[in-house]
């Protein structure tokens, strides 16, 4: 129901006859109608719903996917459900645009229903007239029927959703997911406006963040199938890292040999997986020092590193995100080496303080101290500056010039994952076990860096693991990918030996 409003040409209007409409409509065989088997995320999705239903008793919740955004004119960007949505559903990339879960209030609970716009029927305009959502333009979508046996939820209709918004308007309290879908928010901030005595619009926004934040902090902690999907899209990131090493001495000598190894890793997660899971960056030489660096419109040269941070979402959505910054000859030269083996001292130090009872920041903390150590070893502090006054968190800092960025975030089905939550309950938040998070230092040396000695200038080196909090410590999702200088260059060796991997 709201998608963007698509600009349509008029020179595209054909009249139709009805002689025409019956034709078209007609000697189809009749739809399948075998009973579609339960998918296997529905008892966990149930279950995530149970949990909200508990800590929202007597309201009702609406939790959008969003809709369809214009690229331009008549066609749109390719689709994307809000995570509350999907994950809470267990519907993954083939969720229809506008589709919308309510969870409305019942004595014992709620029930929870997906509105959406079902297969419509071959005798209708929209089969054979709809570029948009049209069964000859964009191909089939489920009947109520089926979605309703895979998921175990009741559905309806998109339409009727309006009806339901508006049934004891006032009476019932409404909170809405903001971000999914602006349209459809301001619709239930126009059915709240009708209660006898409203909450006040600052009030109710509050409420709806509260939900939001809520849904952030249930996903903090994974469950199994959660990690099995997560292990997917390691495994997939793998291969695709694979892929880039195996084409990386195509890529020189190539204008734009980023856009190369871009494309490569691009065709093994849209082939494995759905997709990226973000702007693959692909940083060759000085560009790595441009800690997002996604226009990759630069070349791959020999001697060169080249930082690349991809990583690919599986249907079900969740996305892996992993770094390595590979030397593209296949040897890392000595002082590269220097750099990059301080990443990694300071990455271990990171992955050691991953273990449950640990605060979240104290993996940046610890990580930090052996970039900090480094840096104030090889003389690049300002004159005077001593190790524990650079990490003095209020007054200190130099060390932070060659590393701008945090070590860790959460990882899941957002690369960003639970965003929402509060300082309190992110950064401060203590390390559960089936907690997922990255950890990521880096050392970034500019080309113009003159505080930096020559040979440094141009390199920046990141590494970037998944890792899964145990009860009694951690596990690295993505171990299997080469780590230390020496087992990258092994590994660069090996997969260009064409040996299987
Ligand atoms: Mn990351």
């Amino acid at each position: 129901m709201t998608s963007d409003e698509q600009v349509k040409a008029s020179h595209r209007n054909t009249p139709t006859s009805d002689e025409f409409r019956a034709f078209i409509a007609s000697g189809w065989a009749s739809p399948d109608a075998a009973p579609v088997p339960r998918a296997e995320v529905a008892d966990h999705a149930a279950r995530r719903r149970a949990a909200l239903s508990r800590r929202f008793p007597g309201e009702r919740l609406i939790i959008p996917a969003g809709g369809l955004k214009v690229r331009s004119n008549d066609t749109d960007y390719t689709f994307r459900p809000h995570t509350a949505f999907a994950w809470l559903t267990g519907l993954g990339f083939d969720t229809e645009p506008d589709s919308v879960l309510v969870l409305d209030p019942k004595p014992d609970g709620h029930e929870a229903i997906l509105f959406f716009r079902p297969l419509a029927p071959r005798d209708s305009e929209e089969f054979f007239a709809d570029s948009r959502f049209g069964e000859f333009w964009v191909g089939p979508r489920p009947t109520m029927r089926e979605l309703e046996q895979r998921l175990g939820l009741g559905t309806r209709h998109i339409d009727s959703l309006p009806d339901v918004l508006a049934k004891d308007a006032g009476a019932t309290v409404v909170r809405v997911v903001r971000g999914a879908d602006g349209e459809l928010a301001r619709l239930v901030d126009e059915t709240r406006a009708q209660a006898e005595t409203p909450a006040s619009v600052t009030q109710q926004h509050e409420a709806d963040e509260e939900l939001a934040r809520h849904l952030s902090g249930m996903r903090l902690c994974k469950d199994e199938w959660e990690v099995g999907e997560m292990r997917k899209a390691i495994a997939a990131t793998h291969r695709g890292f694979e892929a880039i090493i195996a084409g990386l001495p195509e890529a020189v000598g190539k204008e734009r040999g980023e856009r190369w190894v871009e494309g490569l890793f691009g065709l093994y997660a849209r082939h494995d997986g759905n997709g990226i899971g973000y702007e693959t960056i692909c940083a060759s030489g000085d560009h790595a020092n441009t800690i997002h660096w996604t226009k990759n419109t630069g070349p791959v040269r020999e001697g060169d590193l080249i930082l690349v941070d991809a990583g690919v979402e599986v249907d079900s959505l969740y996305t892996a995100d992993i770094t390595r910054t590979l030397p593209v000859t296949g040897r890392f030269t000595d002082v590269q080496r220097k750099i990059y083996e301080a990443v990694l001292e300071a990455q271990e130090a990171g992955l050691a303080a991953v273990r449950p009872g640990n605060k979240f920041s104290d993996i940046h903390a610890a990580a930090n101290v052996v970039i900090a150590r480094r840096l104030h070893e090889w003389g690049l502090l300002p004159q005077g500056v001593t190790l524990e006054q650079t990490l003095d968190r209020e007054q200190g800092g130099w060390h932070r010039r060659w590393m701008v960025h945090g070590t860790s975030h959460h990882l899941g089905m957002d690369v960003h994952d639970c965003q929402m939550l509060l300082r309190q309950d992110y950064m401060d938040g203590e390390l559960k076990p089936g907690m997922i998070l990255t950890v990521e230092p880096g050392l970034y040396f500019k080309a113009d860096d003159l505080l930096a000695p020559e040979a440094f200038r141009g390199i920046g080196v990141r590494i970037e693991d998944n890792v899964l909090v145990t009860e009694d410590g951690h596990e690295n999702l993505s171990a299997a990918m080469p780590r230390t200088a020496d087992d990258v260059e092994a590994w660069i060796a090996r997969v260009r030996s064409g040996a299987a991997v």
